[in-house]
């Protein structure tokens, strides 16, 4: 069939990054530590083993503090996009990027998230950010919670689990609508906000050796985050009613094992567990009816406050943004345990699809299947956010890194993006991940890359920080420049290249 283009005039192309990868200066200008800083790199450790890296204990926690180096902890350097955003922005523009995804990191705006007042230098380095976007005619896309919430208040207040949080980051978010709300056209509260569930100590801060229930209060601080995430939707439109708040979760796209009853109904569990619970709440405004037996059964029983009902049915997100990386395989046999990583978590095995050198099942029909069920079931625009192939890249003889792989992968992906449009679903826009090389959030790791962009800088830190396009840098750009027509990998893409 001959397929016309289908991407809409306005889709919105970019790339995405994070403050707590990329950022570095991580104490400078009066910034307080954040959960990300506490994220350590282990090069002993296995890497399709991340069990570990998610499980942060109090100890950890004190190690981390007392030691003030950025070596063990390359979130604390990341990529020094606070002393480079002018350069990588440029970069961005270059690709011709319609939007920037980046976020604000909580704990430079608030250091312990306890102040009444935010730091007047944090929200001045966001404003020359969001200049320089607006210098390059790209729209910003601000996520105003990922992973890097201030340290003191997991201290303090076992993260998320305690109600007062709410108000510390309603706090924050206030003073980046008071001095941002008229500058930036979408948002997102919290990114990955299932990662409650999967990731707990980076997402809501809970640590599991200082709660008493640790499922308890895992919920409770997803609780909190759906009510916080409603306040300020409600605040944003008293500031710009234009604005657009988003949800976002962490698709995790789930298949039964074997066409058993029993493991289609797990498959069915674990997308309503695990997926739906999120977006049923953000988007259709209520708790979903499956989650009350999974509470009874599992004995979590979440307070709620006398506003919190009419807070969720009112203040629904505006579009729903998701990032996709893999698919997941379920069973419901007890003997069957996981057998591969992904994100956030570990799957069983699919013989029908490739793995990343990480374990990630690279699944792209499933963006397909994705994106329809989403739509299926909300009919809200749908923006995916997060979509990329972590690889070790390395760099040829002539310093060039061609990174076909990659290319390969966003190809596969964007041309389910185009069957999904012809289907006829509601997308805003692409947000790959990530603009340029950053340090992982899973493992800390800097081998693990995913930019257009190559960023001289290992594991250790050592490097220029020199920043080189990719082979995928000009594939992207092209991408672009074509609106979406043109996902080919041409001889073309290849000598921009090489004739550097
Ligand atoms: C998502 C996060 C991102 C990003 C990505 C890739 O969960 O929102 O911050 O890093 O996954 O994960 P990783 O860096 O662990 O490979």
């Amino acid at each position: 069939m001959q397929k016309t283009n289908v991407f809409p005039k306005d889709f919105l192309w970019g790339g995405a990054i994070a403050a707590c990868q990329t950022e570095g200066a991580y104490l400078e200008d009066n910034s307080g530590l954040a959960v990300s800083d506490v994220s350590f790199f282990d090069p002993k450790l296995d890497r399709q083993d991340l069990a570990k890296h998610r499980r942060i204990t109090s100890e950890i926690i004190e190690t981390a503090m007392a030691d003030t180096g950025t070596a063990r902890y390359p979130k604390r350097h990341g990529v020094d996009f606070y002393h480079r955003y002018k350069e990588d922005i440029a970069l961005c523009a270059e690709m011709g990027f319609k939007v920037f995804r980046f976020s604000i990191k909580w704990s430079r705006v608030f250091p312990t998230g306890e102040e009444l007042t935010p730091n007047q230098a944090a929200l001045d380095f966001y404003d020359r950010v969001l200049t320089e976007i607006e210098k390059h005619h790209m729209i910003p896309l601000v996520t105003i919670s990922h992973f890097e919430m201030p340290l003191a208040l997991v201290n303090r207040y076992n993260g998320w689990a305690d109600r007062r949080v709410v108000d510390m980051f309603y706090r924050y978010a206030d003073s980046l609508f008071a001095r941002f709300g008229q500058r930036v056209p979408y948002w997102i509260s919290f990114n990955e906000i299932n990662a409650g569930r999967f990731s707990t100590f980076k997402s809501t801060g809970v640590v599991e050796d200082k709660s008493a229930n640790y499922l308890q209060d895992c919920y409770q601080a997803v609780h909190h985050q759906f009510v916080a995430a409603a306040k300020i939707t409600k605040r944003l439109r008293e500031i710009n009613p234009n604005a657009k708040m988003g949800c976002m979760i962490a698709r995790f796209t789930t298949y039964a094992a074997t066409s058993k009853p029993d493991d289609v109904l797990q498959m069915m569990l674990d997308e309503q567990h695990d997926n739906f619970f999120y977006t049923d709440v953000m988007v259709r405004g209520a708790y979903p009816h499956y989650m009350k037996r999974f509470f009874a059964e599992n004995n979590v029983k979440i307070a709620w406050a006398a506003e919190d009902e009419a807070l969720l049915k009112n203040y629904t997100a505006d579009y729903l943004a998701f990032s996709y990386y893999v698919s997941n395989v379920t069973s419901a046999a007890p003997e069957a345990s996981a057998t591969t990583e992904g994100n956030l978590r570990s799957s069983l095995k699919n013989p029908y699809l490739e793995s990343s050198a990480w374990g990630w099942q690279i699944d792209p029909k499933g963006l397909r299947y994705t994106l329809n069920t989403f739509y299926d079931r909300y009919q809200v625009p749908l923006f995916i956010v997060e979509n990329g192939l972590g690889a070790e890249d390395v760099p040829d003889e002539k310093g060039q890194v061609v990174d076909t792989y990659r290319i390969d992968y966003l190809q596969k992906h964007l041309e389910q993006v185009r069957e999904a449009l012809i289907d006829g679903v509601d997308l805003l826009g692409y947000t790959a991940w990530s603009s340029i090389d950053l340090v992982s959030s899973g493992t800390s790791e800097m081998s693990k890359r995913y930019g257009f962009v190559y960023v001289d800088q290992d594991d250790e830190g050592h490097g220029s920080l020199m920043r080189t396009r990719k082979a995928s840098f000009y594939w992207y750009q092209q991408v672009i420049a074509s609106n979406g027509e043109d996902l080919s990998y041409s001889k073309q893409t290849h000598v921009a290249l090489t004739e550097l």
